[in-house]
C-alpha cells in the first residue's frame, strides 16, 4: 500500500490499481480529497504494472460532493476539472466503486470513470437544486449523455437520490455488486473489462443520448408547464432546466462552458446562501449541547400510538413505513376499524411506490395491529405517543393509565401542540420517561417533529427520540417547554397581526397574496379556509374575524366557502359574501378602515414573529436561532430560499429590524417593543446567527 497523501493511499491487487479515499464524515470534495485523487490517478497511471484503477471510498460513503462548508474559500490545490480531466483522460479503464451516496461532485467524478459498479444499497444523484444550486462539474451534461434529457430533467430539478437498481437500469450504473463485496466486486469488474477487452467509453462522448431532444425546445416548454407550481419562487430549478438544454443543444465542451456560466450566475444569486445555511441548520438541531452524541439510546421496536384519528393515524403510518412494529389503540371499534383502514391502504400506496414487494408489504402490515384495549396493547411496547383531545384534563387522565400499564423504561410521549409538558409528566411517577413529540398534520407527510423537552427528561430518553425521529423521516428540532412550544408561538403573532390589519382595513386577499408572493405555500386566510372555521372558531367572549366568518355560517373548505368562494374543485374566488362578513365585523368592532400599504402588511406579518423569536431564543425555549429556522422551514411553510425567520432578520439587519419595531410600538402599542436580546445583538452589530448560549 502507497499513502498518496492524508485521506488517499493506493494499492495494487494483481493488476487493478485500487485508490481508496478516506475523509469523513462524507469523502466530501474538499482541497486534500482534490490532490489526493489527482496524485492517486497519476500514480496509478504511472504504475506500469496497473492495467485498470478502481477508485472506491471508506467509510459510509462514497463522496457526497463538493465540501458544501469549503464554498466560497479560495481554491487550494488541483480543481475538481483538473482531476476530472486527468480521470477520463486515462489509458487504462477506470472503474467507480460505489456504496453509501455518489451525490453532486462525487457522482460528477464517478461520470468521469469509464464505469461505475455499487452496492444495491447505493444510491446517486445530483441535488444541487436543493441548495440552490446546479452541478457545477459537468453533471449537467454528463447525466443527460447516459439518461436522455427528460430524465436528467427530472434528476436535477428534483435532486432525487436514486437507488443502485433503478441506477443499472438507466445505464447510470454498470453492475451491481454484492453487498459488503464492493471492493472484490469492482476488482472482479476491472478485471472482466481487462479479459474482454472492452473499449474505454467516455460518457461525454455519446451523443446518442441527447440527440433525440435536438430540435424539440417543447420537451422543456413542457417540463416547465407541468412543474410551474413546484418550482415557484426558486431559481436554481429554471438554470438546471437552461443547463441540460445547453447539453442537448451544444456540443460537449460549449455545454460545459454554458453550465459554468450558470452556475455562477445561481452561485451569485440571493437564494444559495439561505438553502445551504437551511441544510447546516437541520444537521446542527441534532445537537444538543449537554446530551453528547455517545449518549446510550433505548432500544425501540413496538411502538403505541392512542388515538387513529388523522394525527394518531399519520404518526402510526410514519412509523410502520420505518419499519416499526406498531400497536393503534382507539375507543370505539368504528373509529379502529377506520382509522386502521386508512393506514394500511395509505401504507400500501407507500410502498408501492418505494418499489417494495407485495410480499414486503404484507411484512410490513402484519407487524401493525389496532385494540380497544389499552392495557394489553400498551404493556409491552417501548414507545408510546398519545394524539388525544387537546385538553388537560385529557392528557393526565391518560398519562395517569399510561403510568400504570406501561413497562418499565418504555417512553410516554404526548403530542401535544400547546399544552405544559411538565404538569401532563406531574402524574406520572417517571418524569424522566416523559416527552413532548409535536407532529404536524398531515404527519405521515409533514416532516417536522417538535421534540419537547420537559423540565426531568432523561437525557437518553431526549436522545433517542431524536434518533427515532430522524429513522422515521422526520426533522426533530428539540424546544423547552412553554405556551405553544417554537412553532405555534411565533405563528400567533401572525394571526394577530392578520386580524388587526383587516381590521385596520387591509384586505385579506391581499394579505394572502403577500404572503403567497413572498413564497409561503398560502396566507392566513387561506389557511383558515382550509383548516376550518369550527376548528379555529373563538373562544366563548371574543369575537374574531374567523369566529365572525363561523358565525355567518361560512366554515371555509368544508362548507359554502370562508374569505373565498369555491367552485367543486376548490378552485378559489373572490366571495361578496365574505367582503360583508368583513365589513359587518369591522363595524361591530368600532372600526375604520383606512389604506393600509403592502410594505405595513409584510412589516407586521413579519416583524413580530421575529421578534417572538427572539424572545424564545432570549428564555432559553430554543438552543440557537438556525433551530427556529428548521422548525419554520419544515413545519410552517416559509419558503427555503428565505431561510428562515431568524436568518431573513440577521438578512434585513437587525438594526434595521429594531428600528421598524419601534416604529410600530410608537403607533400600535407596547407589544411591539422588541425583545431585549434582539436589541443586545443589534446594538452589538451582531445577527441572532451569532448568538451562543
Ligand atoms: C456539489 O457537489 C457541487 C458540485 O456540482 C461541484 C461544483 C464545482 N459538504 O447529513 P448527515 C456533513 S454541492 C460538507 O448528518 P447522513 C454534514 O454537515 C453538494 N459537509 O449524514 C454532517 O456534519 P456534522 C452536493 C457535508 O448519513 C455530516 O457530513 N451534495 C456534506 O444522514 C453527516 O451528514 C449534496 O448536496 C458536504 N457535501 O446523510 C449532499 N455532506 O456531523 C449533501 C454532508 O458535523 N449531503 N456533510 O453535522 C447529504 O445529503 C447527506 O449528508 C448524506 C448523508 C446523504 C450524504
Amino acid at each position: 500500500m502507497t499513502t498518496v497523501n492524508s485521506v488517499t493511499d493506493l494499492t495494487l491487487d494483481g493488476e487493478v490499481a485500487v485508490i481508496t479515499l478516506n475523509s469523513p464524515p462524507v469523502n466530501a470534495l474538499s482541497a486534500p480529497v482534490r490532490e489526493g485523487l489527482f496524485e492517486g490517478f497519476k500514480a496509478a497511471g504511472a504504475d506500469a504494472a496497473a492495467k485498470a484503477i478502481v477508485l472506491i471510498c471508506e467509510g459510509r460513503t462514497f463522496i457526497a460532493g463538493a465540501d458544501i462548508a469549503g464554498f466560497g474559500s479560495a481554491p487550494v490545490g488541483p480543481s475538481l476539472a483538473e482531476v476530472q480531466a486527468m480521470m477520463e483522460s486515462s489509458p487504462k479503464p477506470v472503474i467507480a466503486a460505489i456504496h453509501g451516496t455518489a451525490l453532486g461532485g462525487g457522482l460528477e467524478v464517478a461520470l468521469c470513470a469509464n464505469y461505475r459498479v455499487a452496492v444495491p444499497s447505493a444510491k446517486v444523484g445530483l441535488p444541487e437544486v436543493n441548495l440552490g444550486l446546479i452541478p457545477g462539474a459537468g453533471g449537467t451534461q454528463r447525466l443527460p449523455r447516459i439518461v436522455g434529457a427528460e430524465k436528467a430533467l427530472e434528476m436535477v430539478t428534483s435532486g432525487v437520490h436514486v437507488a443502485a437498481k433503478e441506477a443499472a437500469a438507466m445505464g447510470l450504473v454498470d453492475e451491481l455488486v454484492e453487498e459488503g463485496k464492493l471492493r472484490e466486486g469492482a476488482v472482479a469488474f476491472a478485471r472482466k473489462v481487462l479479459a474482454e477487452g472492452r473499449p474505454l467509453k467516455r460518457v461525454r462522448d455519446n451523443d446518442d443520448k441527447v440527440a433525440p431532444a435536438r430540435g424539440h425546445p417543447e420537451i422543456f416548454a413542457n417540463f416547465r408547464k407541468a412543474n410551474a407550481r413546484k418550482f415557484r419562487g426558486f431559481l436554481a430549478p429554471e438554470q438546471n432546466i437552461r443547463a441540460v438544454e445547453a447539453a442537448v443543444n451544444l456540443p460537449f465542451d460549449q455545454g460545459l462552458i454554458e453550465e459554468r456560466r450558470l452556475f455562477d450566475e445561481v452561485m451569485a444569486g440571493p437564494q444559495t446562501g439561505a438553502q445551504r445555511y437551511a441544510f447546516f441548520a437541520e444537521r446542527a438541531a441534532n445537537k444538543i449541547p449537554d446530551v453528547p452524541d455517545d449518549t446510550p439510546i433505548r432500544p425501540i421496536k413496538k411502538v403505541g400510538v392512542l388515538g387513529s384519528g388523522t394525527m394518531g393515524g399519520g404518526i402510526a403510518i410514519s412509523f410502520i413505513n420505518a419499519g416499526f412494529d406498531v400497536v393503534v389503540v382507539d375507543m370505539k371499534q368504528e373509529a379502529l376499524d377506520r382509522g386502521l383502514g386508512v393506514i394500511r391502504s395509505t401504507v400500501t400506496k407507500n410502498a408501492e411506490r418505494a418499489g417494495l414487494t407485495p410480499a414486503q408489504t404484507e411484512a410490513r402490515l402484519a407487524n401493525t395491529r389496532g385494540s380497544l384495549d389499552m392495557a394489553e396493547a400498551f404493556k409491552d411496547v417501548d414507545l408510546v405517543i398519545e394524539a388525544v383531545f387537546e385538553d388537560m384534563g385529557v392528557k393526565k387522565d391518560v398519562f395517569a393509565k399510561l403510568d400504570a400499564i406501561c413497562k418499565p423504561g418504555a417512553i410516554l410521549a404526548s403530542n401535544t401542540s400547546y399544552l405544559d409538558l411538565d404538569e401532563i409528566a406531574s402524574v406520572t411517577k417517571r418524569p424522566q420517561d416523559v416527552i413532548g413529540m409535536h407532529y404536524f398534520s398531515p404527519a405521515n407527510i409533514m416532516k417536522l417533529l417538535e421534540v419537547v423537552r420537559g423540565a426531568k427528561t432523561a437525557k437518553d430518553v431526549l436522545a433517542t427520540v431524536m434518533k427515532i425521529g430522524k429513522q422515521t423521516g422526520k426533522v426533530p428540532v428539540v424546544s423547552g417547554v412553554g405556551p405553544g412550544f417554537i412553532g405555534n408561538r411565533m405563528l400567533r403573532q401572525r394571526g394577530l397581526q392578520a386580524e388587526a390589519l383587516v381590521l385596520d382595513g387591509a384586505d385579506p386577499a391581499t394579505i394572502d397574496k403577500l404572503m403567497y408572493d413572498f413564497g409561503f405555500p398560502m396566507g392566513p386566510f387561506q389557511m383558515m379556509d382550509v383548516v376550518g372555521m369550527d376548528v379555529i372558531k373563538d373562544l366563548p367572549g371574543q369575537l374574531s374575524i374567523r369566529g365572525a366568518m363561523f358565525n355567518a355560517g361560512r366554515l371555509g373548505q368544508k362548507g359554502v366557502g370562508g374569505f373565498y368562494n369555491y367552485d367543486a374543485n376548490r378552485n378559489q374566488s373572490p366571495s361578496p359574501e365574505a367582503a360583508e362578513v368583513v365589513e359587518g365585523f369591522r363595524k361591530a368592532k368600532g372600526a375604520t378602515a383606512r389604506p393600509v400599504s403592502d410594505e405595513e402588511i409584510m412589516d407586521r406579518s413579519l416583524l413580530l414573529v421575529i421578534n417572538e423569536g427572539a424572545k424564545i431564543l432570549e428564555e432559553g425555549i430554543a438552543i440557537r436561532s438556525s433551530d427556529i429556522d428548521t422548525i419554520w422551514l419544515n413545519g410552517y411553510g416559509w419558503p427555503v430560499y428565505r431561510g428562515g425567520p431568524m436568518y431573513y432578520a440577521d438578512q434585513l439587519g437587525l438594526k434595521n429590524v429594531v428600528a421598524k419595531l419601534k416604529q410600530y410600538q410608537a403607533k400600535l402599542g407596547d407589544e411591539w417593543k422588541p425583545a431585549a436580546l434582539l436589541e443586545k445583538l443589534a446594538a452589538e452589530g451582531k445577527g441572532f446567527a451569532d448568538f451562543k448560549r
